[in-house]
């Protein structure tokens, strides 16, 4: 990858090709350093993106990675649903850490709100679900999907709402009345009071209102001066509302193309889309996952990537299930996204494992196909079909060129990018900025 004409005004958008907690973070980060600004563009505080500064680690949720670099713009597009009253929570978490965040962090006007009774629908809607016999999604219970359907049927407050509080309150009024309906019917929730929300909405906006910006036309104007910006993708492809494992998806598009649409720009700028990939697979939530290992059995695989890989949600503190790389799966959002090229993250997890297995298609009703399914029930149905490696006894944590890889990985990844015919770029071998290697 190209990553060093990142400062002659060439964007990069980075997505995750699993299904989240690929190590966007990191990456992103790394690649800041080249960069004049740093947009989010779907997703809200569901994400939780870890990084790991000189030893020190920080977990972002709603606000761009860029944050951690002084001077570099951070811009939270209108794709984003915003919590405000955790928006701030996390700005002042971050200012005393000592980072200067207000006067860098710009959102957008038309960010869909997540407001108290998304919270309450999520989790009365996920505990329904539980008690219906459907099962749960597994949401973060951030209130996430909710705010996405009220910005889809055209009845959001939206952040620019918070400058006019007469409008905001009527909004207000409307929908809370349809919530408050719903919650204390059908949802069997805790209905919810207009004044609090109001009150406590109107106190944060005083803090939010001169952050308010126009986001795409900004990025327009940083390219133009010759910037370039970082697109940061959340989630991940496998998670998207339309081409994800529905209905096991989070509300929003993850993948590349949604960089353009939810920040405001054109999908002329978005010149290099890197597909962030785990050496293995991970998943948290419901839903189907062919590779999947049970992670309990102390010296089984799943366990040791569980473990080695400290593999726990870093909003929800949840357990991640673990298996190995499906490059089936990885093929579909090789093509999703339009990636240019492939950073593969902890590859040093599978040090010391005897072998190494790779998904490279499934058994389908007597049928062998090599390209996930599209239908959650046939995912289910889709037996893995696995190609087997041999490990290395080595330790790759830290490594800074390829041929110092032990010679096992990189015949593994090497495979890895004949299959899903694809090019690596980078290999991440640990949490720090400098484990990385750079391959074009
Ligand atoms: P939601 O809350 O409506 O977006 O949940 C819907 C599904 O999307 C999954 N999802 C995630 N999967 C991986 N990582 C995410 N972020 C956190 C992290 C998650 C955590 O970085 O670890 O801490 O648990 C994330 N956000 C949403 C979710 O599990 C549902 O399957
Ligand atoms: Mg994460």
């Amino acid at each position: 990858m190209d990553t060093r004409s990142a400062a002659s005004g060439r964007n990069v958008v980075v997505v995750g090709t699993q299904w989240g907690d690929e190590g966007k973070g990191k990456v992103v980060d790394w690649l800041t350093d080249h960069a004049s600004a740093v947009v989010r563009f779907q997703g809200g505080h569901n994400a939780g993106h870890t990084l790991v500064i000189n030893g020190k680690k920080t977990a972002l949720q709603l606000i761009p990675s860029g944050i951690m670099r002084e001077g570099v713009a951070c811009y939270i597009g209108n794709g984003v649903v915003v919590d405000p009253a955790h928006l701030m929570l996390e700005i002042e978490r971050l200012e005393a850490a000592g980072l200067n965040v207000r006067s860098r962090l710009y959102i957008s006007e038309s960010c869909p709100l997540i407001l108290p009774f998304h919270v309450e629908v999520d989790r009365a809607r996920e505990a329904l679900r539980e008690s219906s016999g459907a099962g749960k999604i597994g949401t973060t219970g951030k209130g996430i999907g909710p705010a996405y359907e009220d910005k889809v049927a055209r009845r959001a407050l939206r952040a620019q709402d918070l400058k006019h509080p007469e409008r905001f309150a009527s909004k207000l009024k409307d929908l809370l009345e349809l919530h408050n309906h719903a919650l204390s019917g059908f949802l069997k929730g805790t209905p919810l009071e207009f004044q609090p929300i109001f009150d406590q909405a109107m106190a944060l906006a005083e803090q939010i209102k001169p952050m308010l910006a126009d986001v795409g036309v900004r990025i327009h104007a940083t390219n133009v001066g010759g910037g370039s910006v970082l697109f940061e993708g959340a989630q991940g492809t496998l998670l998207d509302i339309d081409h994800g494992t529905y209905p096991f998806v989070t509300s929003s598009n993850c993948v590349a193309g949604n960089a353009a649409a939810g920040s405001g720009v054109g999908p002329d700028k978005l010149h290099y889309i890197l597909g962030i990939t785990k050496a293995y697979t991970t998943r948290v939530g419901s839903g189907p996952f062919p590779t999947e290992l049970p992670i309990d059995e102390a010296g089984s695989v799943g366990h040791h990537l569980s473990t080695i890989g400290q593999e726990r949600g870093t909003v929800t503190g949840r357990a991640r299930r673990c298996g190995w790389l499906d490059a089936a799966a990885l093929k579909r959002s090789i093509l999703i996204n339009g990636i240019s090229g492939l950073c593969i993250t902890k590859l040093d997890v599978l040090d010391g494992l005897a072998e190494i297995k790779m998904g490279i298609g499934y058994k389908l009703r007597g049928e062998t196909i090599d390209i996930l399914p599209l239908d959650a029930d046939d995912i289910v149905a889709a037996e893995p079909i696995y190609e087997t490696f041999p490990g290395w006894t080595e330790t790759t944590f830290g490594v800074t060129e390829w041929d110092q890889l032990p010679l096992n990985a990189r015949r593994y990844l090497e495979r890895v990018q004949a299959f899903i015919g694809a090019p690596i770029d980078m290999v991440s071998t640990g949490p720090d900025r400098d484990h990385t290697i750079l391959l074009r």
